[in-house]
């Protein structure tokens, strides 16, 4: 897929939507798991495989893709959502997500998974990786981009900073990283913990071109997504301004909503609202 198939800001609108209620009966089949963080980043995947990356869902480890590291790997239901729309595997394998025998680990694993470019969960690796797989692209000559998500509170890790050093420094053009700045992590608010201030302004000051977006607003995390993909110069920071359980009220209001009990009513409640919501977006798409 190349960028000329990228989908109309409805149809990727509607994308999302599926993304968003996939990713729900997945963590529902489990009764639980990391749904806060897995919501907000909807929208940035929905534009990555809505036709901002170049990929091939039918030969997922065709050598001239565009790769994505997952470094926020808890956040694989979502991921595996979106792979399973785009026909990387069949979408009845969300429902077996963490299960024994599973080929969808809570955390994402590229042994197991079609599409998945990189092995995380243990956060801040995923930065190292997705700087080593830019740096193979342009080594091999391609004319190929590496996309990163990283979490905020992932940003925790020292190993993101230096990261963060050595990509401007490379001149790595080709790679674009997504934090998804939700302001929240697992314990807590990420200003209480280890406050990271002006993001965008600090990226900055490392050397990156920066974009600071909503990043639960398609239009504006596509806007950002194409400047990153014009920028002959830096590597590219997207802070992610999102909410935590973005799109769905029930998970958005629960102060600590990293990792849920997702069943009963909350489950129900959410997935019918989701249901509808698609409903009324394909109504009038139509
Ligand atoms: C090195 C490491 N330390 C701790 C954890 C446990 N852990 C999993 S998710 C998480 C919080 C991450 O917060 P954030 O990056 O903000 O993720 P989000 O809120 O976007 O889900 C932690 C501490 C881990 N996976 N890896």
């Amino acid at each position: 897929m190349s960028a000329s198939n990228l989908l109309s800001l409805k149809e990727m609108t509607c994308f999302a939507a599926r993304i968003r209620l996939e990713t729900l009966k997945c963590v529902g089949a489990r009764g639980f798991g990391h749904l806060g963080g897995a919501l907000s980043i909807i929208e940035a995947l929905a534009a990555l495989y809505g036709g901002i990356m170049r990929i091939d869902p039918l030969n997922p480890q065709w050598p001239d893709r565009d790769k994505l590291v997952m470094s926020k790997g808890h956040a694989g239901p979502a991921l595996y959502a979106a792979l399973a729309l785009k026909g990387y595997f069949p979408l009845d394998w969300l429902s077996t997500l963490n299960q024994p025998g599973t080929r969808l680990p809570s955390h994402c694993d590229r042994k197991l998974t079609p599409g998945i470019d990189m092995t995380t969960g243990s956060l801040g690796q995923g930065v190292s990786t997705a700087i080593g797989l830019a740096l193979a692209q342009r080594m091999d000559g391609k004319d190929r981009r590496t996309y990163l998500i990283t979490g905020d509170g992932e940003l925790n890790e020292g190993q993101t900073w230096e990261g963060a050093l050595f990509a401007p420094q490379h001149r790595l053009i080709n790679l674009t990283w997504l934090v998804d700045y939700n302001r929240k992590q697992l314990d807590g608010e990420t200003k209480d913990i280890l406050d990271l201030g002006d993001l965008e302004a600090k990226f900055g000051a490392f050397g990156w071109a920066t974009a600071s977006v909503n990043g639960n607003d398609l239009a504006e995390v596509v806007k950002a997504l194409e400047a990153a993909r014009q920028e002959t110069r830096k590597p590219f920071c997207i802070v992610l301004n999102t909410v935590k359980g973005a799109g769905v009220p029930g998970v958005a209001s629960i102060t600590l909503n990293h990792h849920i009990v997702f069943e009963g009513d909350l489950r129900a409640k959410a997935i019918a609202a989701m249901e509808a919501e698609i409903a009324a977006l394909e109504g009038a798409t139509t």
